[in-house]
């Protein structure tokens, strides 16, 4: 199927937020990519994670678990508040620097079943892209048919909408290089894998372990799985450095930067 001109970014919790430090923002970082965003005129959606303005709350309350008892209900509010605060220091960065940014609340289109997406309102975000909007979602609490309610990473929602949306291109914008044969940061002799094709990848999933600080949403394992639903589907997928600048804006220009490029035959 051809795809449309659409790119969709995911900013890593781990590269906008201090995952060690609880509720501290990375503004430095933010203010970068913004700025390195406001070159780039085509069609866009940013989604972020939660960072340390998701997860520690998220995992106090067991709110990924779903709903077991009265009391998780305002650890619900508090974790939604809280990934409302961080969108809203993202949306600052990015009118400064002149992109029509909008927050679109995933907690008030989504229904998930069993913590996967099971029906998401996506013709206000249409509407919102062919207006020239930016809209700005980030992994959320969600209500859920099965358990009540739960968390859906914000990996889960740029693969759902790559699929939805037809989008030509899917980037994560990470606090490492790319994808590694294993964690970096543990495995200093981990290479970088430059270029994969999904089936390959697909063989390696289960190879995949670790996270950044305190994680609800199944760290990069979780990802590798949202990256290959998305590559199966025709959109190409990159993971990108968000703390080298320079290199969204290449990416962005259509130049080859240094990262992980997914490649499917589709
Ligand atoms: P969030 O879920 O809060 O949005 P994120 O999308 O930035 O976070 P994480 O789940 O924190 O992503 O994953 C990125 C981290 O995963 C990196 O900081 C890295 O240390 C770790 N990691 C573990 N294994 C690998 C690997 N094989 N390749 C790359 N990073 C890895
Ligand atoms: O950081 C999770 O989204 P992710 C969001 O993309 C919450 O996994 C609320 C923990």
């Amino acid at each position: 199927m051809k795809k449309n001109e659409l790119i969709i970014l995911k900013f890593g919790g781990s590269v906008i937020t201090d995952k060690e430090n609880p509720f501290t923002a990375r503004i430095d970082v933010i203010d970068q990519l913004a700025r390195e965003i406001s070159e780039y005129k085509g069609k866009m959606i940013i989604i972020h994670g939660g960072g340390s303005f998701g997860h520690p709350i998220a995992h106090k309350y067991k709110i990924k678990e779903g709903y077991r008892e009265t009391q998780q209900l305002v650890g619900f509010a508090e974790t939604h508040l809280s990934m409302q605060k961080l969108n809203t220091i993202i949306l600052q960065k990015l009118i400064k620097y002149g992109v029509p940014a909008v927050p679109v609340p995933p907690l008030s289109i989504i229904f998930s079943e069993n913590g996967i997406i099971r029906e998401m309102k996506c013709d206000v975000i249409e509407k919102m892209i062919n207006m020239g909007f930016v809209p700005v979602l980030h992994g959320d609490t969600t209500l859920d048919e099965k358990i009540g309610f739960t968390i859906v990473s914000g990996d889960q929602i740029a693969a759902y909408l790559s699929m939805k949306l037809n989008a030509a291109r899917l980037i994560f914008v990470l606090d490492v290089d790319g994808l590694y044969t294993n964690d970096p940061r543990k495995f200093p002799k981990a290479k970088l894998i430059e270029e994969i094709d999904v089936q390959t990848l697909k063989k390696m999933v289960n190879t995949f372990k670790g996270k950044r600080g305190v994680d609800v949403t199944g760290g990069i394992a979780e990802k590798v799985r949202w990256i290959i639903y998305a590559a199966e589907r025709g959109t190409q997928v990159t993971l990108i450095n968000g703390n080298v600048v320079g290199r969204l804006k290449g990416i962005l220009r259509g130049e080859k930067a240094i990262g992980t490029y997914i490649y499917s035959k589709i």
